[in-house]
């Protein structure tokens, strides 16, 4: 099961014995390691070179009793005293300057909100996008969430975590700090951007084109062991010259609050859970798949037998480890899925819709499916749709297949709303 793992990891870029490339513009760390690597040296030789010295010099040659040493030299004591003293000093001044420089954001700083969770990140911007799950570009496997920064700018991180401790690591920008829970720890850094290392690629517009832009890619690393998927949070960050961040910054789709739920759904199903959920039943033998699962009575879990309906699915999202979903022949698929903290509750709305809109069960109860609605929400066949929703309630409580023709009316808002309070507190 583990090794299913495996093939999500992002790839780590090449490593080296020396500090790796400096894109920081803010970094005043590689000097002073330097100057103390330098002063190492240097003590190095000198007091070696003096051991071996005084070992020949002063070796003991004609057996001719103890030698009686000197018991004190003021000159000498003061001199590795002071010069011990004054450079101790001078690290000291050096780096408690970095120290500030590092711990005070520049009030210029292009603000990202970082949460950390088991396992990834989640990264918002200004506009108040999220990043989403990402292809790592040099392997082409799935990846966490990435950070997209502008080059020549101030970056602020304000770090939060939704579960333990983690660390944000950027070893080519300089920075490291923790990610607390309860706590909003703060790092910043401003990146070079460097042509020469510098990939292009082709990002999706919103009006549906692409366009070309250029970046340089490093790593992103978890730093602070946080559980059996601890390595699945590394991820990448993308430096983009300035005009080209504005490109990938107008990309950034926010999630329209008229996209129809269903939509929605698919969306965030493509993006963040097709890499181990199918909906047509394949993969079922590593990971459960959605295909007409919605509406099944009596499923084996590890806490007995359920009804998959939404508080059921609510649950597995918000907290899968609750009742573990059984396979076909026998046992548990295992606790192998991260919970999504960071789904709203509309999109947790609009994932079960869209998991209705991929089961016959949920078909023959609700008489309506995904492919009965255009993709703007309205239904294709208009007074078929009406019939079914209402002609279908049954006896579960929830009825949201006739709500879906009014989600993008505008006060269709208010009932998803609703909906998934109902399924949160069915699930308590
Ligand atoms: C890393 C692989 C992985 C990803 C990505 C993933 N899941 Fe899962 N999921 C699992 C595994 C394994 C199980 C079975 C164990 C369990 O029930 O927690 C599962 C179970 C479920 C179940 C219960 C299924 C059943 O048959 O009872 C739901 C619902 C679910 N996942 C929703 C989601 C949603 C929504 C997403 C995306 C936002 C997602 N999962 C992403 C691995 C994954
Ligand atoms: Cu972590």
């Amino acid at each position: 099961m583990d090794t299913t793992y495996l093939n999500l990891l992002a790839e780590v870029q090449p490593q080296s014995t020396w500090f790796p490339i400096d894109a920081s513009a803010s970094n005043q760390v590689d000097s002073l390691a330097y100057f103390i690597l330098v002063i190492c040296g240097i003590f190095l030789v000198f007091n070696a070179g003096l051991m071996v010295f005084f070992a020949m010099r002063y070796r003991q040659q004609k057996k001719e009793g103890v030698a009686v040493g000197a018991t004190h030299n003021t000159a000498l004591e003061v001199t590795w005293s002071v010069i011990p003293a004054f450079i101790l000093a001078i690290i000291f001044i050096w780096g408690f300057r970095g120290f500030l420089h590092q711990s005070t954001p520049p009030e210029n700083s292009y603000d990202i909100m970082v949460t950390g969770y088991k396992w990834g990140w989640d990264f918002t911007y200004p506009n108040g996008a999220n990043s989403k799950a990402e292809t790592d570009p040099e392997s082409g496997k799935a990846m966490a969430p990435a950070l997209h920064v502008p080059a020549y700018q101030p970056v602020r991180l304000t770090l939060q975590s939704n579960d333990v401790l983690h660390s944000v690591f950027i070893k080519q920008l300089r920075v490291k700090k923790d990610v607390v829970p309860g706590r909003f720890n703060q790092m910043w850094f401003e990146a070079h951007y460097d042509e020469a290392t510098a990939e292009k690629t082709t990002i999706p517009t919103k009006e549906g084109g692409t366009v070309t832009v250029s970046r340089n890619v490093y790593d992103l690393f978890c730093t602070e062991y946080c559980g059996q998927n601890h390595s699945m949070m590394l991820t990448k960050v993308y430096v983009y010259q300035p005009e080209d961040y504005e490109k990938w910054y107008a990309s950034m789709t926010l999630v329209d609050p008229t996209t129809p739920l269903v939509k929605l759904g698919e969306t965030i199903w493509s993006t963040q859970c097709k890499s181990c959920h199918s909906i047509d039943g394949s993969g079922a033998a590593n990971f459960p798949s959605w295909q007409n699962l919605y509406g099944t009575t009596g499923h084996a879990t590890s806490a007995g037998p359920v009804d998959v309906d939404d508080a059921y699915i609510y649950e597995s999202i918000r907290n899968p480890s609750a009742k573990l979903a059984g396979k076909a022949g026998g046992g548990t698929y295992g606790n192998n899925m991260a919970a999504f903290p960071n789904l709203t509750d509309r999109e947790v709305r609009g994932i079960i819709e869209f998991m209705k809109s991929v089961s016959d069960k949920a078909k023959a109860d609700e008489g309506l499916t995904y492919g009965d609605l255009n993709l703007d929400g309205t239904l294709k066949g208009e007074s078929e749709g009406e019939e079914g929703g209402e002609a279908g309630e049954g006896d579960t409580p929830e009825t949201p297949e006739a709500d879906i023709p009014e989600a993008d009316t505008p006060d269709g808002q208010a009932d998803p709303e609703g909906q998934t309070n109902q399924a949160a507190n069915a699930a308590d």
